[in-house]
């Protein structure tokens, strides 16, 4: 069976239990998306390894698309995220114990890459289905942008048909337990956002072109 979609969550970190991301990504293995197969993998918060098993992904399914999707706690709704940047600069160490500061991802990569991924589509279909959802500018500096632009930059380096890009989640109700007052969305309506994201990506292209060569 041809999986020609890659969608990735993340393992839990910073003292949680669980990471919603990964919640929502693992039942979609092997659901059917308008004619194309999901391949769900789990990927660890760990800067650099992240990267290499992403890239390890890559060379063994040659998908399509490639969704990473991770947790952002505070966020109110799905962020779409547009850019990603070649910078590390951790607020708290990742799960091997690494807090990199003020370090390119990729040391001669270009500064930013923008997702190939529809962005305002997704927003528009994710709406539409009653989810709240947004454009995010910035996918922080952690390792979810890390990731983002690891996927960005092999796409940039040969992987030409490949479109990438991060989706970002709010905490899970169960989460937000222990965090009073914070945001929250059903792990089920999460995964329910990211097949209307692989089918609006498959349906959509680009919003944001080449710009300068090295943006998109
Ligand atoms: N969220 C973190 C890394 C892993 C995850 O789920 C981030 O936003 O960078």
């Amino acid at each position: 069976m041809v999986k020609s979609i890659l969608l990735t969550g993340f393992e839990p970190f910073d003292g949680e239990a669980e990471n919603p991301s990964w919640e929502a990504v693992r039942p979609l293995d092997d659901a059917r998306i308008d004619g194309h197969v999901v391949a769900a993998r789990l990927m660890p918060c760990i800067f650099g390894k992240a990267i290499a098993q992403l890239e390890a992904e890559i060379a063994r399914l040659d998908p399509q698309i490639v969704i990473c999707v991770g947790q952002a706690g505070g966020r109110a709704e799905i962020s779409v995220e547009r850019v990603a940047i070649n910078l590390d600069d951790a607020r708290i160490p990742d799960n091997a114990g690494a807090q990199p500061l003020d370090e390119a991802i990729i040391p001669d990569g270009p500064a930013a890459y923008f997702s190939s991924l529809p962005v305002k589509a997704i927003v528009r279909d994710l709406r539409a289905a009653g989810i709240p959802a947004g454009p995010s500018q910035t996918a922080g500096t952690f390792v979810c942008n890390h990731i983002f632009y690891g996927s960005c930059h092999a796409r940039a380096t040969g992987r030409r048909k490949l479109r990438t890009g991060l989706i970002h989640v709010p905490f899970s109700p169960a989460q937000a337990v222990n965090h009073p007052g914070a945001p929250s969305l059903a792990v089920p309506i999460v995964s329910q956002a990211l097949r209307i994201a692989v089918a609006t990506t498959l349906r959509n292209e680009v919003d944001v072109r080449e710009v300068g060569g090295a943006l998109s």
